[in-house]
């Protein structure tokens, strides 16, 4: 950390990029060290590609521009990248070739094999990269200001889903936090702030989403959907799935769980989620998609039926061998 701590001192202006289609742990650390950075006199520039597509970050679109400073107005000598939550200036989504010049320097806690940047500050163990940015702004002799408490513990809420995924590997996390709820942060707030304001049509088409749910092989695999006509009076932006994943999730019995979205006619984006070893990363790649071991994604050409029957061929003898409980 000291190589990037030093790198940060020694420059004054600063672009300060994340991910595209950002989530509250990328905004939240570009907004922290920003914060940081600016209380000492430094210039910033929030950069973001968006979509700022998830309701608990919409507040702060305003605060990011997908327009790049010329590079011949920036200084040479004084000015620095910094890529967050992120390793590759790939994911930014942004054309930053005519930037090479510019040293980087990378603040990340993904574990991936990239491994660019002049600096760098990763580490795969920190359950957010905003944690991150805790230690870089707690080793300064500047106090951390209540609203760099507030980014910082948003990024962590974020990625841990309000402390559901923490493990052993994420040692100290608890001491982290007593420190920010020090500088005024109020966890139950927070949970307020991130998971009450949805609207009651949401709601109930959730409930409609639930009603379908098939049960198949004894339990162990649910499946659901989402046509084009259950949005006429209900904004798909508005989709919770990860409340829908949660309720079917803790389903008892429930290994896997499968939503298919009517994407246009003929066309569906589909979703695997895991509670057990059964790899559904494979499974989404089988059909051209993507994923981790336990979410995955993919589109597949059909319907709801076609789709249905092509499943349940493809974990028949899944399930049949499946040896855990
Ligand atoms: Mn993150």
């Amino acid at each position: 950390m000291q190589d990037v701590l030093e790198a940060l001192d020694r420059h004054e202006e600063f672009l300060i990029l994340g991910h595209e289609d950002p989530d509250g742990d990328c905004l939240g650390s570009q907004l922290a060290l920003s914060s940081f950075l600016r209380r000492q006199g430094k210039r910033c520039h929030l950069i973001s590609k968006g979509p700022f597509r998830r309701p608990e970050i919409m507040e702060w679109a305003s605060e990011f521009t997908d327009k790049l400073p010329r590079p011949d107005r920036l200084d040479e000598g004084s000015t620095a990248l910094v890529l967050l939550d992120c390793s590759s200036l790939d994911r930014t989504g942004l054309d930053l070739s005519p930037y090479g010049s510019f040293p980087l320097i990378v603040i990340d806690h993904h574990a991936s094999g990239e491994g660019g940047g002049n600096y760098r500050y990763v580490d795969s163990q920190s359950p957010s990269t905003t944690l991150l940015i805790q230690d870089i702004i707690e080793s300064s002799p500047l106090e951390m200001s209540g609203e760099e408490a507030d980014f910082i513990f948003f990024g962590f809420c974020t990625d841990t889903d309000y402390f559901r995924h923490i493990e052993l590997i994420h040692e100290g996390v608890f001491l982290k936090i007593h420190r920010l709820m020090k500088r005024g942060i109020s966890p139950t707030d927070f949970h307020r702030r991130i998971y009450a304001g949805q609207s009651l049509t949401s709601r109930k088409h959730l409930g409609k989403i639930l009603e379908r749910t098939e049960s198949h092989f004894g339990g162990r695999l649910l499946f659901t959907w989402e046509l084009k006509e259950d949005f006429t009076d209900y904004d798909e932006t508005q989709r919770d799935s990860n409340t829908l994943y949660k309720q079917l999730q803790s389903v008892k019995g429930a290994l896997v769980v499968i939503l298919a979205k009517e994407s246009r006619p003929g066309e569906l984006s589909v979703s695997f989620r895991s509670s057990c070893d059964i790899n559904v990363g494979e499974i989404a790649r089988s059909y051209g998609g993507g994923g981790h071991p336990k979410a995955s994604g993919s589109t597949f050409a059909g319907t709801v039926d076609e789709f249905r029957q092509e499943i349940l061929r493809k974990f028949a003898p899944i399930m049949e061998t499946y040896q855990g409980d």
